[in-house]
């Protein structure tokens, strides 16, 4: 392969990601394990842990399991248990987006703590340590987190080695060394497969990815059919063309936030707002959009939600404007209604593509 030509791809997932943020809102429990846990409510402990930190997992207690079990296993432990807060994690979340997709060419968020990068245009793999030890930095300065960070020429690759050397790790698998790095891996490694596929492979005699590599594609084909044959040969041999994108036409893009206390106060929850709207806005310019529509959601002390949108009278960008609207959409609120606001939302939608698409249509004209 012409190694100065190929992709080079990220995948970047933050560490323990829940547990490690409640570890940065409250450093006492920095060494202590710690399990995040979604409680069902039925009775005290029922429920799963949604996951813990490293020095839970020391004790075999991870994601997914029911929180009975983690309690047995860290019996006699100074362990910490907290309930998930998932707008928190969230909020966290989106600002970590930010820094990443500012430092790709093209980004695909793919969860609530990872997404891929295409940095192809701003690096070669000579370059690429560096470029991923300064997003690593960035999220370190910024908020405080760490970040495991994979880089391959492709997805397959780069989503394997983030998650060679967790936590803080940093994984290169350069062009030509794919399938070196790959052949010893377990087959369960490969993006797709899973509990049931790993069974039908080892019935064939395949464990390792090497094995999948160098076994007969046409057999393959025959237990699994041709497509995903065609997946495992290409994947396991270091192959895979699927290029880093946003996913899908957003929607809207919004932001939402709890109130210090509940308020009927028009300035407080300006500031609030004013605060939302830059956040929202930044987002629609680094994803090169312009919105036409622009709302609040209120979720009112007694949790009952309230939404309000307004179509403007053409595509724009500009911050003062939504800021404007979502005021003007405020006050007709609170002249509308006597509860108290508990939380407050922005969101704009109706999107189009600034420019690019814009003069690529006229050019036709
Ligand atoms: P890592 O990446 O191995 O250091 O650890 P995490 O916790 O970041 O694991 P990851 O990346 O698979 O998942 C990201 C977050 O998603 C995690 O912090 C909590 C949530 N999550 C993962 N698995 C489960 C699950 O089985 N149930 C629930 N409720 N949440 C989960
Ligand atoms: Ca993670
Ligand atoms: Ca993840």
């Amino acid at each position: 392969m012409d190694a100065s030509r190929a992709r080079v791809i990220m995948l970047a997932d933050l560490d323990y990601f829940y547990a490690q943020v409640e570890e940065r809102k409250n450093p006492s429990l920095i060494g202590k394990p710690v399990v995040v846990c979604v409680y069902s409510g039925r009775t005290e402990d029922s429920g799963v842990v949604a996951t813990a930190n490293y020095a839970a997992r020391k004790y075999g207690v991870k994601s997914g399991i029911p929180i009975t079990l983690a309690k047995k296993r860290l019996l006699g432990i100074e362990a910490v248990f907290i309930a998930m807060n998932h707008d928190f994690y969230k909020e966290v979340s989106d600002r970590v987006m930010v820094i990443l997709r500012d430092n790709a060419d093209n980004f695909e968020q793919v969860g609530i703590d990872e997404a891929y990068l295409d940095v192809s245009q701003r690096t070669d793999f000579s370059g690429a340590e560096k470029l991923a030890m300064k997003i690593k930095d960035d999220v370190k300065k910024k908020e405080s987190l760490t970040i495991s960070i994979g880089v391959g020429t492709n997805k397959v690759l780069a989503k394997i080695a983030s998650d060679m050397k967790k936590p803080d790790g940093l994984t290169i698998v350069r062009p030509g060394e794919s399938k070196e790095f790959l052949a010893p891996l377990p087959v369960d490694k490969l993006l797709g497969v899973g509990v049931k596929t790993v069974e039908r492979m080892e019935s064939l005699g395949i464990k390792t990815i090497g094995d999948l590599a160098s076994y007969d594609q046409g057999k393959l084909a025959e237990v699994f059919g041709k497509n995903l044959a065609t997946y495992f040969h290409c994947a396991s041999n270091g192959i895979y063309e699927e290029v880093v994108q946003e996913r899908g036409e957003r929607e809207s893009i919004s932001r939402i936030a709890t109130l210090r206390e509940d308020t009927r106060d028009l300035k407080a929850i300006l500031e609030k707002t004013d605060k939302l709207c830059e956040e929202v806005n930044a987002r629609v310019q680094q994803s090169g959009l312009t919105y036409r529509s622009v709302g609040i959601v209120v979720v009112t002390k007694s949790l009952g939600i309230r939404m309000r949108t307004k179509s403007l009278s053409g595509p724009t960008n500009d911050v003062m404007l939504m800021k404007k609207v979502v005021k003007e959409l405020l006050q007709k609120y609170l002249e509308e209604s006597s509860i108290e606001v508990r939380r407050i939302g922005v969101h704009v939608s109706n999107f189009t593509k600034k420019e690019k698409e814009q003069s690529q249509l006229t050019s036709f004209l």
